[in-house]
């Protein structure tokens, strides 16, 4: 049988045998006492390259978020955050189960919110019965709109608009690697305009496991004591770490090809007719489209019988997503297929 083409996410990229190498020679020690060496080198190497004073390694991007966001916040705060954020919609409720916490989205085309709107939703200081505004997140790319690009020059707005309203801006960067590799602004450029923030090494960097959160010492210190109260407290995860810090020394730069087979893949599409697709919204690794000649499901079903795996988005939109461990050739095999099931 032919190998499936496996476009659902970016996080079921395989470890490739060079990483494999580095986790079998990893150093380990137990990371709970601080003593594993390869967990340090990497939220070392991690805050410095996203600009910041202390970084830590969790287990996922949900983890990293939230414990994100339980250090920034207190029960009863509310963070705001885009209607289609990843926080909202995929994080199993839990700023409401884990932090006691409850979200304001708000819309915004390609999950870019406007300070303008953000303004007007922040809770005025006087208004005691009102929950406390703490927090504007952001997430960059963002994967429910397709992975779209926040504009720097609108993640500096938030940030002027956080620290006069005395906010915190968390960024939500599970792939800020993409966008960085996509605009040439570098991470910690992004990160800057950020008190907190949460990136993924498990997505198109290949890693299989974990997540780094980065912040200000205290931030992380707090994070740290988060992390062991949630359980994620790990042993010799250097073992793990090494697959963190290859992908981030070896994986960043090729998600560049990833974006060209994003493009490659939509533009076979576009002319279909037999789709609905913003084809400027194509900017990284992610492709959302609206079939025009079946159901989502159906076609999801029909390509995965002719071994091409796809994902939904939000309502009636196909995810199609592209990664290290799909060629060119085999795009080009599942655009086909695509079309061909489209009728
Ligand atoms: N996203 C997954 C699914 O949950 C949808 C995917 O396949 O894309 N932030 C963003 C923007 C994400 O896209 C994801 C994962 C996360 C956080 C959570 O990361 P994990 O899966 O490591 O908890």
């Amino acid at each position: 049988m032919n190998k499936m083409i496996d476009l659902r996410s970016d996080t079921v990229t395989k470890p490739s045998q060079e990483m494999r190498k580095a986790m079998l020679n990893a150093e380990v020690g137990d990371d709970v006492y601080k003593e594993d060496p390869t967990v340090n080198k990497l939220e070392e190497y991690a805050a410095d390259l996203l600009g910041k004073e202390d970084a830590l390694f969790v287990p996922s991007g949900l983890m990293g978020n939230q414990i994100c966001l339980n250090v920034l916040t207190n029960p009863g705060d509310e963070v705001i955050c885009h209607k289609d954020a990843h926080i909202f919609i995929y994080e199993s409720g839990s700023p409401a189960a884990l932090s006691g916490i409850q979200l304001f989205p708000v819309a915004g085309e390609r999950g870019i919110i406007s300070p303008e709107l953000v303004e007007e939703v922040i809770r005025p200081e006087s208004a005691y019965y009102m929950p406390r505004t703490k927090v504007i997140e952001v997430e960059n790319t963002h994967n429910r709109a397709g992975g779209t690009i926040h504009p720097i020059e609108n993640i500096k707005k938030l940030r002027e608009l956080g620290q006069r309203h005395n906010l915190y801006n968390h960024l939500d960067g599970a792939r800020i690697w993409n966008a960085s590799v996509a605009t040439g602004i570098s991470v910690s450029e992004y990160a800057s305009h950020f008190d907190s923030i949460s990136c993924c090494l498990s997505k198109g960097l290949g890693a299989p496991i974990g997540s780094i959160i980065a912040g200000e010492r205290d931030f992380i210190k707090e994070a740290y004591r988060i992390r062991k109260a949630w359980g994620g407290g790990m042993r010799q995860v250097g073992i793990i770490a090494a697959a963190g810090l290859f992908a981030l020394q070896y994986n960043f730069r090729r998600l560049e090809e990833d974006h060209q087979k994003a493009k490659m893949f939509a533009d076979k599409l576009a002319n279909s007719g037999k789709i609905e697709i913003d084809i400027k919204s194509v900017e990284t690794n992610i492709i959302m489209f609206r079939p025009k000649t079946l159901k989502v499901e159906e076609l999801l079903k029909k390509c995965l019988e002719d071994g091409v795996m796809l994902s939904t988005g939000s309502v009636g939109m196909v995810r199609v997503v592209t990664h290290m461990d799909v060629s060119f050739d085999e795009i080009e095999k599942a655009a086909e297929i695509v079309l061909k099931n489209l009728g």
